[in-house]
């Protein structure tokens, strides 16, 4: 089918049928066992969570549904004139939500449907240009989508419907808000830095030359590296702060609005989504102290100097212990199009000098780049200079992964998440020690 909603219906019949069997056969197999390292450890490593968007190998890096980041690049549909060479984010949400690569036609029905959903209510504009001009950006667009959740279908009629037909509610509001989100975050970006633009949409345009126009941005390799960006941005599997709050939030028949003000709220973190507004700044610094192009001897000695008393934000990882593809993928788009950026070169710099300094430390379980290494600068070089709203890119990418799977999680019946906490007192007690 081209309707999503009917591909994802046919998709949801034969899973539940399979989670079901599963569940039966193996629900009482053990996959892993709690330590007390893992409850103080912020549960690192320990199987605790379902998410059937994407799964996180620690040396290979993200599969979408199984594809990695090359292949999914290379197979989902990319557009056929002004030299895109980047596929359709539209495209990597079908294959989210439905485990299979697109048609043309299937992203086009995604891109009509958000094109005719994506009118802003009037009183999102209203709140948004209420807002002080230097509102951190993120802040801004948790408060939106909480504000957005006047619309939601599912939380009206969630006590009128069967269980089982939850999900098309909550399919129905996800549409919604992937549509809306991209007009927010553009009247974020005018309202807070240059002249607000009332947003509009274009039907015969995509989601992301929406998006980009109504930031005020038309040049077509911009565009195309907002389209891979949106793409790199939008999976991590289930257990990053942002996706995790989403799920956790949704867990409670939250609405997706509300559920993603909470993962946007998780992912304006520091060392989380925030971590590529970081960089920028770290970038900026190094450069106001050695210049444009500092020697290898004066990054290692800025580096070092940072890690007395912070980290080195771009670098490591709680599940990745390789280069991250996301900054792989994104090295090769700027080995193409941006290689003689001086800050560019800056970021290559620092791949080559930060690991071995990270090992050195001994403590650090991934000395390599993540994501957010790479793409700040980036943006600097297409002019989006404003790196308060660095995240808010971040934040509309990661709505097309955890919007696929708050629907998947309705579909499949989750219950609320309620995992159990002890004291101190009461662990000790437990494994009889002192
Ligand atoms: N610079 C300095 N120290 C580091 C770094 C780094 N980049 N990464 C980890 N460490 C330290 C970490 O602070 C910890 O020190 P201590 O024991 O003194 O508390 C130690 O190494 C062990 O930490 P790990 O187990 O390697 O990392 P963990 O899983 O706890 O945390 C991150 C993962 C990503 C939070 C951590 O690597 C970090 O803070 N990196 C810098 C911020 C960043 O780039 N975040 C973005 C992540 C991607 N994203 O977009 O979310
Ligand atoms: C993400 O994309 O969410 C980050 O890499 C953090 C993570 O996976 O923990």
């Amino acid at each position: 089918s081209c309707n999503l909603k009917e591909a994802m219906a046919e998709q949801i019949k034969i899973h539940r049928e399979k989670v079901i069997k599963f569940r039966k056969e193996h629900g009482k197999t053990k996959v892993g066992e709690a330590t007390i390292g893992n409850i103080y450890g912020g549960m690192r490593g320990l199987p605790a969570l379902l998410c059937e968007t994407s799964y996180l190998d620690p040396n290979e890096g993200i599969r979408f549904r199984g594809h990695t980041i090359p292949e999914t690049l290379c197979e989902l549909p990319k557009p056929e004139c002004d030299g895109g060479e980047q596929p359709y984010p539209e495209g990597l949400f079908w294959l989210l939500c439905t485990g299979c690569i697109p048609t043309k036609e299937q992203v086009e029905f995604v891109r009509d449907e958000w094109n005719c959903r994506g009118k802003l209510p009037k009183h999102i504009k209203t709140l948004l240009l209420n807002f002080p001009k230097n509102l951190h950006p993120m802040a801004q667009l948790s408060a939106a989508l909480s504000a957005m959740n006047i619309k939601s279908q599912f939380s009206k009629k969630l006590n009128t419907v069967k269980k089982d037909k939850l999900w098309e509610l909550m399919y129905e509001d996800c549409m919604d808000l992937l549509a809306a989100i991209t007009s927010i975050a553009a009247l974020i970006y005018t309202h807070s830095f240059k002249t607000p633009i009332d947003p509009k949409i274009d039907e015969n345009l995509c989601w992301t030359e929406n998006f980009c126009h109504n930031m005020g941005i038309c040049e077509p390799e911009i565009i195309d590296f907002m389209r891979l960006y949106m793409i790199l941005h939008s999976d991590h599997e289930g257990g990053n702060v942002s996706a995790h709050a989403v799920h956790l939030v949704g867990s409670a028949l939250s609405d997706c609005y509300l559920s993603m003000s909470a993962g946007i709220n998780g992912l304006a973190g520091p060392i989380h989504g925030l971590a590529n507004q970081e960089v920028w700044r770290f970038i900026q610094e190094l450069v106001k102290k050695h210049g444009k192009t500092p020697t290898d001897d004066q990054v290692k000695s800025f580096c070092q100097d940072a890690l007395k008393t912070g980290v080195i934000p771009g670098y490591g990882h709680a599940v990745l212990r390789k280069t991250d593809p996301r900054f792989t993928a994104q090295k090769e788009f700027c080995e193409k199009h941006l290689k003689d950026d001086p800050n560019i070169k800056i970021v290559w710099q620092l791949f080559k000098i930060v690991p071995p300094l990270l090992e050195s430390l001994g403590k650090v379980q991934n000395p390599w780049p993540n994501v957010d290494a790479h793409s700040g600068a980036i943006l600097q070089a297409y002019c989006i200079t404003e790196m308060n709203y660095y995240t808010v890119l971040f934040g509309v990418s990661r709505a097309l992964g955890t919007m696929a799977w708050i629907i998947w999680a309705r579909a499949l019946l989750l219950p609320i998440e309620r995992p159990k906490s002890y004291t101190t007192d009461k662990l000790i007690q437990m494994v009889g020690s002192s």
